[in-house]
This record gives C-alpha cells, structure tokens and sequence, in this order.
C-alpha cells in the first residue's frame, strides 16, 4: 500500500497526516530486524529511530501495531512483561521503530529485573540510539515515580520527546483535559513538550504522532 493512494477518510487518518507533509512512506513494508537481548545488538546507523518507552503494559507495543496499521507485527498481551528486549522494526527502510521493554513491573525475579536495568541503563547511556522518544503513560492515572524518572531522562538529556496518553478510550470527555494537566504538572514538561491524547484500540492521537515523527524522516 503506498500512502498517495489511499483516501484521506476514516481509519486512514495517519496517512494522511503524512500524505498532508508530502510524505511518501510505504507503512506495510515494515519489517522486524532484531530482538536485542544484549547493547552489542543495537543499533546506531543512518536511519532516524523512534523509541517507545514507558511502564510495563501501558500500550507501547499496540501503539507501534496502530501507527502501522497492523494486529500484531509487535506483540501484545494483557499482562505486563511481554516485550523483554529491544525489538527493532524497519519501515520502509526509513525509519526504525523500537519497541521497548516497560519498566516497573513488580512481579519479576531480582535476576530479571538485574537483565532488564542492565540493558536499559546501557541503551539510555549510548549516544546516538534515539532521534525520538515517544514516552507512553496511561491517560487513566498520575504518572507513576518511574515516568517521572523517564521524563526526566528525556528533559536533562535534550534528546526530543513527545509524551502519549494511551487508553484514552476508558475515559470520559471530561476527565481528558484534567488528565492531561495532571500529566503535565506530575511530569514537570516545559510548553514545547507535546502531550498526545491517545488510543491504541481506537486510533485516536495516530495523526499527530505520525506527524511528530515525519519530522525526523528525510
Ligand atoms: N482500552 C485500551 N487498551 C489498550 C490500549 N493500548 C493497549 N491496550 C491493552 O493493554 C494491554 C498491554 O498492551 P501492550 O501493547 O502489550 O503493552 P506494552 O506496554 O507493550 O507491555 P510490555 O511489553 O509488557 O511492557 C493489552 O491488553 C492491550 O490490548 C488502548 O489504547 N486502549
Ligand atoms: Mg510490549
């Protein structure tokens, strides 16, 4: 499917969005590169990489399948810890998509916990593994202490970041904007961080964020 051919309607909004910035990107050619269980596998090169962050089971892995219209390129499940190390996914030999393993998941061994810090610390440490984090929290609650953490991450290290408030779907119409100040106040965003109302299960939020990331395609 290549993007200038589609509808500018309904489940094809995100296309459009890119369709809109001259855009020119064939989602369904994406494909999965690496499942790094180790920093040796990482992946710094030419192409422009977009990293999903956030806690275990808020949705990172179903934000990756909507923005690229498919069910399961990226595995889901409804209970925490199913991504365990740091997928890769091309698209269009453009851009990469990582896929993280979330943080804050009370019930693992100290083993797997040791496995998982280890692997992040190096991949937050390594310069050049980023051009855009996508941090996801649920729009349902107050960022956790380790969002906090994560947002402050991006800010100290200037790398650029746009925050997603997934499951937006469970919400009522007017729990959405106190929710999103809520966000913004817990996390301490300056003006120019963007926070995305967002749904995975609906596709609410895939326009702006198919936009943001545009940005950093050449
Ligand atoms: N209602 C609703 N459910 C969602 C949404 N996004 C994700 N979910 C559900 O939340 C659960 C976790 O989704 P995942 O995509 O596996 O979450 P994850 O952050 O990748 O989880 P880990 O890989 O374990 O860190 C699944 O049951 C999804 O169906 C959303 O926007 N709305
Ligand atoms: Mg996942």
């Amino acid at each position: 499917m290549v993007l200038n051919e589609l509808p500018c309607s309904g489940k094809h909004i995100s296309i459009c969005a890119l369709k809109r910035m001259g855009g020119l990107m064939n989602i369904n050619n994406a494909e999965f590169i690496i499942s790094a269980a180790s920093p040796k596998d990482f992946i710094s090169g030419s192409q422009p990489t977009i990293v999903f962050s956030g806690k275990s089971n808020v949705g990172k892995s179903s934000v990756i399948n909507r923005l690229l219209n498919r069910k399961s390129i990226a595995r889901v499940s409804a209970s925490p810890g199913k991504t365990v190390h740091v997928n890769y996914f091309l698209i269009d030999r453009k851009v990469y998509f990582v896929d993280l393993p979330g943080y804050g998941f009370a019930k693992v061994s100290k083993t797997e916990k040791e496995r998982w810090s280890n692997l992040m610390e190096e991949f937050f440490a390594r310069d050049g593994l980023i051009s855009l984090g996508v941090m996801i929290v649920d729009s349902r609650h107050k960022p956790t202490a380790d969002d906090v953490t994560m947002a402050s991450w991006f800010l100290s290290s200037g790398c650029p970041f746009i925050v997603l408030a997934n499951k937006c779907d469970k919400l009522k119409k007017s729990e959405m904007e106190p929710n999103v100040d809520l966000i913004r106040l817990t996390l301490q965003l300056p003006e120019e961080v963007r926070v995305v109302l967002f749904s995975a299960e609906k596709g609410t939020g895939s326009s702006e964020l198919m936009s943001e990331i545009m940005h950093f395609i050449k």
